[in-house]
Order: structure tokens, then C-alpha cells, then sequence
């Protein structure tokens, strides 16, 4: 077995996977896509022209798309962390809050991110107006569906609660989860303390200046 992941350490999907991997503790080389590694970058557009990140090798297959990616994982890499239940109406639900936390959550965070790197001002503006309209109610919806819920989907560690955790990192830096949603922020404290996320979270540490809307002194 040689599993390779291609990503950076500051990106949110990317960090979605490592989660994964991390909770199995499941044994892979990091590619790191820069200008420092042109050989990365090349091998990964290679075998993903669609140019988005992270990108998983497992041997001479390439798996793309970062659910899928962490699907693919537990069939062919299982551990002990069952992130997809086993019963297909609960792995249903958890396949949906996955979809809620990357659409609705983390689509936003990257419209703003893009905006502010396009270096006008107004669309700067513009860019963070839309993503806090989104969030805002994106936050409302999960502060009542949370309540009462360890994680995502109960009281199991799943699929779901990756995706959340690196988009409610950035969401939070985007547009603050405020008082008014304390059941949402407990969740996203919860999942800082994750070792999985807070080792994913440690190593971008130093990436942190990268953040075009300006990373807060904190988390
Ligand atoms: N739906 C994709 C989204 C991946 C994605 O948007 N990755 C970002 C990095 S966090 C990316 O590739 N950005 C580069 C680009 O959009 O050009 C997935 O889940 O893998």
C-alpha cells in the first residue's frame, strides 16, 4: 500500500481529508502544492486537470473530490473510526450535513476569499457582504439542528464533522460566529480540541499571514 495526498496544509479541504486520515492513523506521504514543490504541482495536474485540491493516490489510482476521498478511505483503508455509518439512513443524514457544511458553509468562506484576492476593493466588500448574508443563515440553521448533539450527526465522530471543522475554522475568521449562536460556537471549539483537527490545524499554523481577509489572533 502507498497512499499519497496532494494539498497544503492551509487549505480547508485539504484538512478535511487529513482529518480522515488522522483519525485512523492511517500511514501516507504529504505532497505539498507550491512554488516550492513545481514536481507536485505538475504530477497533480496531471492526474487532475480540474486543478482543485486536496488528491489522493492510493498505489496508481487517483481519487478526487474530498467526500469521496474520505468515502473511498473507509473501504479500502478501514479503522476503527467508522467516519459513513453502517446503517444507510443514518450514513444518509451524515452525507447530507456534509453536503450542508461544504455548500453552505465553506462555499461562502471561498466566495469571500476570493474577492479579497482579487485585489479591488470593492469587490472585497462585496465578496464579505454576500458570505455574511449566507453565514448568517447558515449559523441560525445549525445552532438549532446542534442542540443537544455531541457532534454533527449525535453522538458518533463522522464524515460530517470533518467538513465542518475547517469550515467553521474559516467561517469563523470570515464573518464571526457571534453570542447569539453559543450552541454553534461550543461545536467548533469542540472540534479545535480534536486531535485530528488540532494537529491539522498546528501544522498550518504558520501559514496563517496567507489569509486574505486577515487571520485573527486566535484559534
Ligand atoms: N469540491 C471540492 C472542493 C475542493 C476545493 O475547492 N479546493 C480548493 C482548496 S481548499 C482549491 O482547489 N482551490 C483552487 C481553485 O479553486 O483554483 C472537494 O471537496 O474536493
Amino acid at each position: 500500500m502507498s497512499l499519497a495526498l496532494y494539498g497544503h496544509p492551509f487549505s480547508s479541504y485539504t484538512q478535511k481529508v487529513l482529518m480522515a486520515l488522522y483519525e485512523n492513523d492511517i500511514a501516507f506521504a504529504f505532497r505539498c502544492i507550491g512554488p516550492e514543490s513545481p514536481e507536485h504541482v505538475a504530477a497533480w495536474l496531471q492526474r487532475w486537470p480540474m486543478r482543485k485540491f486536496p488528491l489522493l493516490l492510493d498505489g496508481e489510482r487517483s481519487v478526487a473530490e474530498t467526500s469521496i476521498i474520505i468515502e473511498y478511505l473507509q473501504l479500502a483503508h478501514p479503522g476503527p473510526v467508522h467516519l459513513i455509518p453502517a446503517d444507510p439512513m443514518a450514513a444518509l443524514e451524515v452525507r447530507f450535513l456534509d453536503r450542508y457544511f461544504d455548500l453552505h458553509v465553506m462555499s461562502p468562506v471561498q466566495h469571500a476569499v476570493g474577492a479579497a484576492l482579487a485585489g479591488d476593493p470593492d469587490k472585497r466588500k462585496d465578496g464579505l457582504a454576500f458570505a455574511t448574508e449566507k453565514l448568517e443563515l447558515a449559523y441560525a440553521w445549525l445552532e438549532a439542528h446542534l442542540a443537544g448533539k455531541e457532534w454533527a450527526n449525535g453522538s458518533d465522530f463522522t464524515l460530517a464533522d470533518c467538513a465542518a471543522a475547517p469550515s467553521l475554522f474559516y467561517a469563523d475568521w470570515t464573518h464571526c460566529i457571534s453570542d447569539a449562536y453559543p450552541v454553534l460556537r461550543a461545536y467548533r471549539a469542540r472540534l479545535l480540541a480534536r486531535p485530528s483537527f488540532a494537529r491539522a490545524v498546528d501544522e498550518a499554523r504558520p501559514f496563517r499571514p496567507l489569509f486574505p481577509l486577515g487571520a485573527p489572533d486566535r484559534d
